[in-house]
């Protein structure tokens, strides 16, 4: 405040800066499961490919804020809304989005790959792609879980997880997330592993102060 009084014509700026500040924080740990190996290189058409096929990505953990938000930015993460296929896998592994997202699926193999989901969520193919094409990226409109598959290389997985919500994120490796610029008040923390596991905690959140939340585990 003492910062702010000398420039009167700053005043706006200085709310702003103090709104920042006020904003409320999470951060923890969620106890990951341990990564399981697929048997992608025994996949029938493993020696046939151009390249190795990468090992599949580590879990990782889905962390989000749920609850009656008054005024809720469009969105609240850095994440990048695409999942590539590289190496012979989808990248991320697990992709959280905002109900309202469109996603890229980019092909960075020198080979074909066609992505499809038959999911209730969202139902979808792309059809086969190069790596010079550009299939039209997919509105995920209606929250849920969406299990992505490539029709060609049976052993490609991964998630969207369509969220009904601005305030989320993945965790590291390791567990270990952290949750910016949320509102005050009082909400439902959600970590979702996988659809068999997803964890839950109330939380009430205070202007300017970070909360320590740690799920470890059922
Ligand atoms: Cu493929």
């Amino acid at each position: 405040m003492i910062l702010c009084r000398p420039a009167i014509a700053s005043g706006l700026l200085c709310a702003g800066a103090l709104a920042v500040l006020a904003e409320a924080s999470i951060e923890g740990i969620v106890l990951l499961p341990k990564p399981t190996l697929q048997p992608a290189q025994t996949a029938r058409y493993a020696d046939k490919l151009s390249s190795p096929i990468a090992p599949p990505s580590p879990p990782v953990a889905v962390v989000y804020l749920e609850g009656n938000f008054t005024s809720a930015p469009a969105t609240n993460t850095t994440l990048p809304a695409k999942v590539v296929q590289k190496a012979f896998q989808f990248s991320p592994g697990v992709l959280p989005v905002q109900a309202g997202t469109a996603v890229e699926f980019p092909n960075l193999d020198d080979s074909y790959h066609n992505v499809f989901s038959y999911s209730k969520t969202k139902r979808f193919d792309l059809g086969r792609y190069r790596k010079d094409e550009k299939p039209a990226a997919v509105v995920f409109d209606k929250p849920g879980v969406v299990k992505l598959y490539c029709e060609i290389h049976e052993h490609m997985r991964a998630t969207i997880l369509v969220l009904d919500t601005p305030y989320f994120t993945k965790t590291d490796t390791n567990g270990n997330f952290r949750l910016e610029h949320l509102p005050a008040g009082k909400f439902t923390l959600k970590a979702w592993l996988d659809e068999k596991t997803q964890l839950e905690r109330a939380v009430d959140l205070s202007d300017g102060a970070t909360l320590r939340v740690d799920f470890a585990g059922k």
